[in-house]
């Protein structure tokens, strides 16, 4: 469907106004192992009386999928109390207050709150993309609706936001596969036609490697090169959010260059194994990523969540059709195994803790009317629904909602001939073109952006190929609205307050 434009007139001059919170002052517990840590937590939360309660929130999804913006969003409409009347503690008038407190995790980067939210109300520009993992401490004082609750006093909760590549997790299931099996899938994959254009400069380069020749670094490192390439080329094959681990080849926040990327999947030896034979090489520093890499992040992080939001672009694989609309189910499919408990026993073993409620949410709805939303939620659950059924039959529980964590547009309708389309109004980034169009970033206009399928399934099939194509434009951040005593209102967003309910509102009863 092309897209279908009228310009309406142009923006307004932005107002000034700064955000900045006063991180307070908290004792923080620095000296204690990271077991003893677990431990010590694990039972704070249980009695809840010995220090306040903490919950931690993991914010994951894949690159672009929205992380940065969501926890942005959500902490400033938590701090500065925005709109959230589906979020009981705060529709009932029991929040007394949320704000920003030094992280408990002194090792993981901070995250640049701040700044994102200075460039999306200020600047009105998207923040910057993150490509490593970052935290976040927002404590929540609020009155319990138990009256016996109440009586013991004004309740504290930390919310400890965690937010992480989604990639990363992509990782876990290689904790179970040796390197072979690892080897041999990866191969397979590669070799499809689907990723023909991809993987050709890698398998060229696999071409005539000996996997029992002595090993060396240089061919190690080259093999690797390929490899990294591979994995980049197939992300960006289309908008399709296909990823392949090892996750750090992708993302390798701080671990960019080191030697524990530079291994890549190989062809078995024909004859015999030698310990100084390339495979040999390849296998031990496969085992190095698992133990160096995967492990600890999972120790550290993944297995010290309490619940875990996921984010999806749900409207960019749409966008480029139904093979990548696939890609993300199944992409979808491995995330959700990673919050099976039991299936990978150390895990389990490590921590008696795990993620009770997990939600989905379908990012960026703002770029369809609201009257298709349903519909965008109706598709996310399809995506997930085999996944779900094992979530919940494992005891936690799934929700799934289309939001905007920001929300960038307005709705209005635009006449088509003699029909009237609902449309998104807002404000294209600079360098966004509709119909010839060149926008500036300064001209507001109105979109019809076509409509989501009603029957949520077809969206995986071949035939639908074009008849779902969307006009997509990125906005820019919205104007905030100012009241008339001069109070600037927080973000704007579609169903953060869901969200939040379902997160975190029982633990504020
Ligand atoms: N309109 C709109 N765009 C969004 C929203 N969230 C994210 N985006 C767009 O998606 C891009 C990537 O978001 P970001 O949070 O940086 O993704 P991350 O890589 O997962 O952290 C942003 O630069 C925005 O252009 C949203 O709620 N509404
Ligand atoms: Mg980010």
């Amino acid at each position: 469907m092309r897209p279908r434009a009228t310009v309406l007139h142009d923006a307004r001059p932005r107002p000034a106004g700064t955000n900045e919170e006063e991180p307070g002052l908290r004792m923080r517990i620095t000296t204690l192992t990271d077991d003893a840590r677990l431990a010590l937590e694990t039972l704070a939360s249980r009695t809840g009386g010995i220090v306040s309660p903490s919950l931690r929130l993991g914010v994951t999804g894949l690159a672009r999928s929205g992380k940065t913006v969501f926890l942005s969003a959500l902490v400033h409409n938590l701090v500065h109390g925005g709109r959230l009347p589906v979020f009981e503690p705060y529709a009932q008038g029991r929040m007394a207050r949320a704000h920003l407190e030094p992280q408990p995790d002194d090792a993981v980067p901070r995250f640049a709150y701040e700044d994102h939210v200075r460039a999306l109300i200020d600047d009105r520009v998207w923040p910057e993309s993150t490509h490593r993992i970052a935290e976040l401490r927002v404590t929540i004082e609020y009155e319990s609706a138990s009256f016996f609750q109440r009586n013991i006093g004004p309740g504290r909760l930390h919310l400890d936001l965690v937010d992480y590549p989604g990639e990363w997790l992509l990782d876990l299931p290689l904790l179970a596969k040796d390197y072979r099996t690892w080897a041999e899938e990866s191969l397979k994959e590669a070799r499809r036609p689907l990723h023909a254009d991809s993987a050709t400069p890698w398998l060229a380069a696999l071409e005539g490697i000996d996997a029992g020749a002595p090993a060396d670094e240089a061919t190690a490192r080259r093999l690797a090169e390929a490899f990294t390439g591979y994995l980049k080329a197939v992300r960006e094959e289309s908008t399709t959010p296909l990823a392949f681990p090892p996750g750090r080849f992708l993302m390798p926040g701080d671990l960019e260059g080191s030697p524990a990327l530079t291994f890549a999947p190989i062809d078995p030896p024909t004859g015999e194994r030698s310990r100084d034979a390339l495979w040999a090489m390849m296998e031990r520093r496969y085992e190095a990523y698992k133990s160096h890499v995967v492990r600890p992040f999972f120790r550290d992080h993944f297995a010290r969540l309490d619940r875990q939001i996921v984010l999806v672009d749900v409207l960019a694989a749409l966008n480029a059709g139904p093979e990548a609309v696939r890609a993300l189910q199944s992409t979808l499919s491995e995330v959700m195994a990673c919050f099976r408990p039991g299936r990978l026993s150390w895990l389990t073993r490590l921590v008696d803790r795990r993620v009770d409620r997990l939600m989905f949410a379908a990012t960026k709805a703002d770029h369809v009317h609201h009257t298709d939303h349903d519909k965008l939620e109706a598709i996310l659950a399809t995506l997930v629904e085999s996944a779900t059924d094992r979530a919940t039959f494992s005891g936690a529980e799934v929700d799934v909602a289309a939001i905007a964590a920001v929300r960038a547009t307005r709705e209005g309708r635009v006449r088509q001939g003699l029909e009237q389309l609902p449309a998104i109004i807002g404000t294209p980034l600079p360098g966004e073109r509709v119909d010839g169009t060149v926008y500036d970033g300064k001209t507001e206009i109105a979109l019809f952006p076509g409509d989501l399928p009603a029957e949520p399934r077809s969206v995986l099939r071949h035939e639908a190929a074009d008849a779902g194509a969307l006009a997509f434009l990125r906005f820019r951040p919205p104007q905030l609205e100012t009241t008339a005593g001069g109070t600037t209102l927080s973000l704007p967003h579609i169903r953060l307050d869901r969200v939040l309910q379902f997160l975190i509102g029982d633990r504020l009863a």
